[in-house]
Order: structure tokens, then C-alpha cells, then sequence
């Protein structure tokens, strides 16, 4: 009888490893051979909302087999609650490693609490979060918003050196409570702030899609004649304006000069055809450094609590030349 029941539960034992191996979207067992002790990551990503987030949800499920990493991978469609519900899934599903790009940046000091409890590590990657407790997470990998804030700021400041005038600039924002949103304002605020030629006559949330960018841009332009500048913290929501400026009859890039944020490709193609004038690169490909930080984490090996995106800034002349080689 014990043989009989010893035998049962080796093979129970045996049928619950296999259907915990490759059961799951993107890398691990399958792609990396790695059997049961594939790192099992929990991911939950923003949405879809921009080409940005497409290249980055690719960079992050392709990396992620490359690495030989079981991904669970969920798109919160730009809902917090969302975000919480796949976070608490992923705690009941006992992953090794829970990373997300929090869609704003308060409301989850509970939720990474619990991760905590549970003794599974969160990387944030993207996006930052508000927490006092940066116990809360072991570490954040992704850009200096408030740097390519700056840079757009500064870029307009060289452009506008010899003018003496007003400079009306319309400022579309990200999501609202985000820290690309939060921090672009600033670093761009901070840097025009030092010459009073500069305006922003009007700043909304275009909530980084094109179609959003497109029907706040109409609105700026039906209430303000004079606009000299688009500042767009994305090239999605610029290229939406991009749109209503035409329908209004203005050339983008000349009657309103455009600065975005991103450098996807469809943004580098409109800087190429002049139609925008300055993009401020926000690298989307976080995939390798994330699956190699998660790799680290679950060995319990330390880790830097910040790693920060290496980019760039693109004039048309070197979208021209950029362009070929880009890969998302
Ligand atoms: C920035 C990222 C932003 C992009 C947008 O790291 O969170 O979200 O700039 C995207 O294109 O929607």
C-alpha cells in the first residue's frame, strides 16, 4: 500500500513540474531548455498605447527568451487597478520575480508590500514609482525623464537665442500622474523658466496616444492664432498634432515648430521630412538589461538601485542618417 501511494505521489510530483514548465508566453523552458529552474518573471506592462510601448513590450518578450526566462506577461490597457490585479496574480502564482512600468507614479506602496511579504523581488522598470520605502523594490532600470526634459528645453532656448519676441509654446503632456509626464514638464519648465520670452499658453494631457495629441492639438489651435511651438512629451501624441496643424492649414516644422520626446521610427521619419524639428531620444530596448538585473535579483546577488537608459538627441539632419539603422 505505501509503495502504491509513494508511487502516486512521485507521479504527482512529476506531472505538476511539467506543467509548470513552458506554460507560459515568451521565454523559459521552451526557448532556453531550462527545465523546471527556469526564472519564472511575472510582467506587467502599461499597454499599447504608443509605438514606444510596442518596441519595449518586443524588447522585453524577446529578451526574455533569449534569456532563457519563463515570462508571464500581462497589458494593463493604462489602468492602475489593472497593474494591481496582475501584481497580486503573479504573488499567488509564487513567481521568482515580479517587474513592471507603473502607469503613474503613487498607489503602490500595498501592492509592493505584499510582494514583499512573500519575499518576491520587484524591479521597476520604465517608470518610477513615489514611494518613500525604496525597500519596496530592488531596484529602477530606465531613463532620466526630467534630463530629456531638459534637453528639449534647451534645444529651444539655442534655437530662439537672437529672438527677442514672445515664443508661444503648447505643450502636450503624457498621462497624468506619470513620471514621464511629471518629469518632462519639469526639466523643460526648469530650463525655458530662465527667459521670460518664453510662454507656455497652454499645457494638456494628450495621454500619449496619436489620436489624443491629434484632438488636443485642435483645440489649442481653434483657441490660440499664435502658437510658435509644440513641446509633445511623445512622438505619438506629435504626430497627432502633426495632423491637426495640417488640417489648420499651418506647416508643421515651420509655421509651428515641433519638439517630441521618444525617437521611434515614424517620429525619426517626420523629423526627416522637416515636419518635426527636434526629437529627444527615450530608448524603449530595456529587454537585455532587464533580464540580466532579474537574473542577478533571483540569485540574491546585489544590484544598483538605479540604472539609468544611455540616449541620445536627433536633429533632421541626423534623423536622415539615423534612419536606416533603427531598429524599432
Ligand atoms: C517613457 C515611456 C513613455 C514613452 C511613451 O519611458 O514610459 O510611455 O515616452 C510611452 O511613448 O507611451
Amino acid at each position: 500500500m505505501l509503495k502504491r501511494i509513494s508511487m502516486l505521489v512521485v507521479a504527482g510530483l512529476a506531472a505538476a513540474t511539467l506543467a509548470g514548465c513552458g506554460s507560459e508566453s515568451g521565454g523559459g523552458s521552451e526557448a532556453g531548455g531550462g527545465g523546471g529552474d527556469a526564472i519564472v518573471m511575472g510582467f506587467s506592462q502599461v499597454g499599447a498605447e504608443s509605438g514606444w510601448r510596442t518596441a519595449n513590450t518586443k524588447s522585453v518578450q524577446d529578451s526574455a527568451k533569449e534569456a532563457g526566462i519563463t515570462l508571464k506577461f500581462s497589458d494593463a490597457q493604462q489602468k492602475q487597478e489593472n497593474q494591481i490585479k496582475a501584481i497580486r496574480s503573479y504573488i499567488q502564482q509564487k513567481v521568482d520575480v515580479i517587474a513592471f512600468s507603473p502607469v503613474v507614479e503613487s498607489g503602490w506602496d500595498t501592492v509592493l508590500k505584499e510582494a514583499q511579504g512573500a519575499n518576491i523581488p520587484v524591479i521597476l522598470t520604465d517608470r518610477a514609482v513615489d514611494s518613500a520605502d525604496t525597500s519596496l523594490y530592488k531596484t529602477f532600470l530606465g531613463s532620466d525623464f526630467v534630463e530629456e526634459g531638459k534637453k528639449a528645453g534647451q534645444w529651444l532656448v539655442e534655437e530662439y537665442k537672437d529672438a527677442s519676441d514672445t515664443v508661444n509654446i503648447v505643450e502636450l503632456q503624457g498621462t497624468t500622474g506619470s513620471a514621464p509626464a511629471n518629469d518632462r514638464k519639469s526639466g523643460f519648465a526648469e530650463v525655458i523658466g530662465a527667459d521670460p520670452k518664453f510662454k507656455i499658453i497652454a499645457s494638456q494631457t494628450g495621454d500619449f496616444t496619436r489620436a489624443k495629441g491629434k484632438e488636443v492639438m485642435e483645440a489649442f489651435l481653434k483657441a490660440h492664432p499664435d502658437i510658435d511651438v509644440l513641446y509633445a512629451h511623445n512622438d505619438d501624441m506629435g504626430l497627432g498634432a502633426i495632423e491637426a496643424i495640417e488640417g489648420a492649414g499651418k506647416v508643421p516644422g515651420k509655421d509651428i515648430k515641433i519638439i517630441t520626446v521618444d525617437a521611434v521610427k515614424d517620429g525619426m521619419q517626420a523629423l526627416a521630412d522637416g515636419k518635426i524639428n527636434y526629437i529627444v531620444e527615450c530608448s524603449p530596448l530595456l529587454g537585455p538589461q532587464l533580464m540580466d538585473l532579474a537574473k542577478k535579483v533571483v540569485a540574491g546577488e546585489s544590484v544598483p538601485a538605479r540604472v539609468v537608459t544611455e540616449e541620445t538627441t536627433f536633429t533632421q539632419e541626423q534623423a536622415k542618417e539615423a534612419l536606416p539603422s533603427r531598429q524599432y
